[in-house]
């Protein structure tokens, strides 16, 4: 009798709670979560740690390697659910292009501010290689400081990869009036770019490259240079003359329309996940710096800071 009464309450007991989970949340898909990767370190070692939480919720994930702009048409339609790392500068435009053709949202920002500009390492600076950088004006008088054995006499500005802003650059330095000083040559890859600033370190030689924080150049001292400031429209593409420089800019996350609804727990953690500077550093140094693969170091990066990401859970 006291047994089937226990029997009797568990039951009821299990039903309300089953009740009451059922409701407050609705089971994600199993269909796997579309996961870019593209090609800067912290953006690839962040898929897999945003992976590595999705996982840990029972969602099953799968990565692509994406152009980095082409990208946001295929979030649009859905071949791609979501961009972890929308840099204001740099995809800014195809961000909001795809959001006004419908069917890509805002995911909310990260907490880290961003920059993606030209500069020089900071000994260039103490040894003072240009006089008067990082004022970009200071350019026009030191342009052979900066040549190279492939630049004909003119100073080589080093971009990154063509595929992340196409002719931003060499489009400014004509606005600027610098193009018959200097000239832009892109970098194959982040990599070639790092070996650059390493062996010009080595020979304390003057360099300028494009380069980007949160990176693991925080830490080592690198100076972006103070172009004109950026302002709404300043772009050719945006009715200006172009020679306004980068934005200090936003990080934004990006998704699917579809995704809240297809994967409503994956969608609300992956809205409330906001990595600082310091978190997007480390992420990028532990390829950069340490060497470890992409998916160790998300790996040892999600182990080491429950604290960060935990949180995004509750
Ligand atoms: C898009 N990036 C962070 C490489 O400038």
């Amino acid at each position: 009798m006291k047994n089937l009464k226990i029997k009797a309450i568990v039951a009821i007991l299990t039903t309300a709670m089953v009740f009451v989970s059922g409701q407050a949340l609705a089971k994600d898909s199993r269909k796997p979560i579309v996961i870019p990767t593209h090609n800067w370190s912290s953006q690839v070692v962040m898929a897999y740690v945003i992976g590595g939480i999705f996982e840990k919720l029972g969602n099953r994930v799968k990565y692509v390697p994406a152009d980095s702009q082409a990208v946001y048409e295929a979030i649009r339609n859905g071949d791609v659910t979501i961009s972890h790392e929308v840099w204001q500068s740099t995809f800014g435009k195809s961000f909001y292009n795809a959001m006004a053709k419908g069917g890509l949202i805002d995911a909310g920002n990260h907490s880290a501010l961003t920059i993606e500009e030209l500069g020089v390492p900071s000994y260039v600076i103490e040894k003072n290689l240009c006089p008067g950088l990082p004022d970009w004006k200071a350019l026009a008088d030191c342009h052979k400081v900066f040549a190279t054995a492939d630049s004909g006499g003119k100073g080589r500005i080093l971009e990154g990869p063509q595929s992340w802003h196409g002719d931003l650059m060499p489009k400014r330095i004509k606005a600027l009036g610098l193009e018959d000083k200097y000239v832009v040559k892109f970098a194959g890859s982040a990599d070639a770019i790092w070996a650059e600033l390493a062996s010009a370190k080595k020979e304390g030689r003057g360099i300028i490259a494009f380069n980007w924080s949160p990176n693991f150049t925080d830490a080592d001292g690198f100076e972006f240079i103070q172009f004109p400031p950026y302002f709404d429209g300043c772009r050719i593409e945006d009715g200006g003359d172009g020679s306004c420089g980068s934005p200090v800019g936003w990080l934004k996350k990006a998704a699917n329309y579809k995704f809240p609804k297809t994967h409503p727990r994956a969608y609300t953690v992956f809205s409330k996940i906001s990595f600082s500077t310091q978190d997007i550093g480390q992420m990028a140094s532990l390829v950069d710096v340490f060497k470890l693969s992409h998916e160790d170091a998300a790996k040892s990066w999600l182990n080491t800071h429950e604290d960060v990401w935990k949180p995004f859970l509750e």
